[in-house]
């Protein structure tokens, strides 16, 4: 089990940080994500997984999520 931080721009209210959970939690071998929200800002998500997750994989999860990006 291992758990990162990742710094997210461009989350703005507690939708955002939902639909950035909801996607990420969907990626394979996640048990948890956390957001700490710092609203037009950038937030820190920290995803619990399996194995580390790749780069571009949570890259993609954001984007999908509503163009949110790694900052
Ligand atoms: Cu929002």
């Amino acid at each position: 089990m291992t758990s990162i931080d990742y710094a997210v721009a461009g989350m703005t209210c507690e939708h955002c940080a939902r639909a950035v959970t909801e996607e990420l939690s969907a990626l394979d071998g996640v048990t948890a994500v956390t957001i700490e929200l710092v609203a037009g800002g950038v937030s820190t998500v920290t995803v619990t997984s399996a194995a580390p997750l790749s780069g571009p994989d949570v890259a993609a999860a954001l984007d999908e999520a509503g163009s949110y990006t790694l900052a």
